[in-house]
């Protein structure tokens, strides 16, 4: 087994591999850009080493140092979390290059999924059904408006090396696609150094359904089940779910022996998860793979009682897969809320600064995976992400009545969250059925009972009367925030013990400089 893991990523993901390198009795080594110097990743690792300035292209994307930390610091593996270097064919090749393992697949795989035309001539060999559509670069107009009117409209014209919706067009007669063509052909030049499009056709209000897959080294492929993800906005995830609502138990086996079939098309090892766009008719159809740990992943570890980060360790380390899969079982449902600074009422923009308060939930249910404290200051430099926020329970109705009761005891002051819209989807009808599409939120955030209705200003209100109470009590004990400011003279042991802490801090941060 590995004796030190280099962790090359920030908040919440890093703290959760630390805490799976500190539970299999493995080092942690986290790195860090100046913005992050007392960053929670930082405080907890066993080691912490500087990589540059704020932007990611200095730090957290920057291969040299941060194989150059590895090196130094005798780390026999990386870990890339998720974003960042985690899907870049070249860092897995240097880290292979350099004799670190890389913790996910090899390179060639992620190059195998990082060209969507290229993984679409795969998955057609392998007998994975995919959208209708070109697998290969459109050359003309003449011949996009052939391939489109042979698959008939509404299409989509897609960027083969993009993913995640970006340079994405729907288009909905043969006059939009002339001008498109060009535009998205020069735009996905531009946007991500090769200019390659491709059509498919274009499936309405899809359902996102996603399926957790795990290889090993030495050949043993297995499915965990699915996660439905379709509340998100602009193709950001803001709301999974483990098991789907519309999956049953006949469709999450065929769902899952295609995704293994993609996996192993794809010579794949190590966590990966394999995207799937569902019709109305409940048909399913292959859009791509994502070739690292995701967001998401505390949902199907709830459901499944595994632990997919020790799990991508042992496999890295060259172990067989503990189980087979008759031995994986689905158990209750899980429910994800991704937690951002962000501010509702302005078109969700980012809203970093010094988080004042911070009242986190608990209880039977509640698993909170969180990357900030009281005090520190969220920079403007990543993603906004703070907290996932995820509720268990024997079925759908109890997960959602345990976060329904979590997301009142959960309190931020200093910034902005978008809190506020989680009991309102928890609260939703459509949502509580199970009617949910891509379209969902669009619709939910456009309906009358807007964030900025009577009845979500009536809660925050009253959230907030009852955390100003809260620390007001919390205040007049002790120095609540513990950074170190002064209380009022004469609280005696409260003092001490909150200068105990602090000067550890301090020490602790000095120690990093
Ligand atoms: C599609 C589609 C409809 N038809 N492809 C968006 C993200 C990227 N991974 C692929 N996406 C889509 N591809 C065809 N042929 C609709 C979407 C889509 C979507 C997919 C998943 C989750 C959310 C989405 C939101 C809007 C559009």
């Amino acid at each position: 087994m590995f004796k030190k893991i280099l962790i090359a990523n920030r908040g919440e993901i890093a703290v959760r591999v630390i805490r799976a390198c500190r539970e299999l009795g493995i080092l942690s080594a986290a790195v860090f850009s100046e913005v992050d110097r007392v960053a929670l990743h930082v405080l907890m690792a066993d080691e912490v080493y500087l990589i540059g300035a704020a932007a990611a292209a200095e730090s957290y994307l920057n291969i040299n140092k941060i194989l150059d930390v590895a090196k130094r610091c005798g780390a026999d593996a990386i870990h890339p979390g998720y974003g960042f270097l985690s899907e870049n064919a070249k860092f897995a090749q240097a880290c292979a290059g350099a004799g670190i393992k890389f913790i996910g697949p090899s390179a060639a795989s992620m190059e195998a999924m990082g060209s969507k035309t290229r993984a679409r001539r795969e998955m057609e060999k392998a007998g994975v059904p995919f959208v209708p559509g070109t697998s290969r670069a459109l050359e003309s107009v003449e011949q996009a408006q052939d391939v489109a009117s042979n698959i008939g409209y509404p299409v989509m014209l897609k960027a083969a090396a993009g993913g995640g919706g970006k340079g994405m067009r729907l288009l909905h007669n043969a006059h939009e696609l002339q001008p498109a063509l060009e535009a998205a052909q020069s735009e996905a030049q531009r946007a991500f150094g090769d200019g390659e499009v491709y059509l498919e056709k274009a499936i309405l209000n899809p359902r996102h359904i996603e399926v957790q897959v795990l290889a090993d080294e030495h050949g043993n492929t297995v499915y965990l089940g699915e996660r439905e993800c379709s509340i998100q906005r602009r193709h950001q995830k803001v709301l999974e779910e483990a098991p789907s609502p519309l999956v049953d138990t006949e469709m999450r086996q065929r769902i899952g022996d295609v995704a293994v079939r993609v996996a192993k098309a794809a010579n794949y090892c190590n966590a990966g998860t394999v995207e799937f766009l569902v019709d109305a008719e409940k048909d399913f159809y292959f859009l791509e793979m994502n070739t690292r740990l995701q967001v998401e992943h505390p949902v199907t570890e709830l459901i499944t009682g595994l632990d997919l980060v020790h799990l991508q360790i042992r496999i890295a380390a060259g172990e067989k897969l503990p189980f087979r899969q008759e031995d994986v079982l689905i158990r209750g449902h899980a429910i994800e809320c991704r937690i951002y600074a962000e501010d509702a009422d302005d078109n969700f923009f980012p809203s970093p600064g010094k988080i004042e308060t911070l009242l986190t939930p608990a209880g039977p249910g509640i698993r909170l995976d969180n990357g900030v404290y009281v005090g520190w200051t969220v920079p403007i430099d990543y993603d906004p992400l703070l907290a996932k926020l995820i509720g268990y329970g024997q079925d759908r109705q109890q997960a959602i009545s345990r976060l329904a009761r979590a997301l009142p005891e959960y309190f931020v002051a200093g910034i902005k969250t978008n809190l506020g819209l989680f009991s309102r989807i928890l609260a939703d009808e459509d949502f509580r059925s199970g009617k949910i599409d891509t379209g969902y939120l669009e619709r939910l955030l456009m309906s009358k009972t807007g964030s900025k209705g009577d009845q979500a200003k009536k809660e925050v209100a009253n959230i907030a009367a009852i955390a100003a109470a809260v620390f007001t009590q919390l205040d007049s004990t002790s120095n609540a925030a513990g950074n170190g400011v002064a209380s009022k003279a004469g609280t005696g042991a409260a003092d001490a013990a909150t200068a105990g802490s602090s000067w550890k801090r301090a020490a602790r941060t000095d120690g990093l400089m």
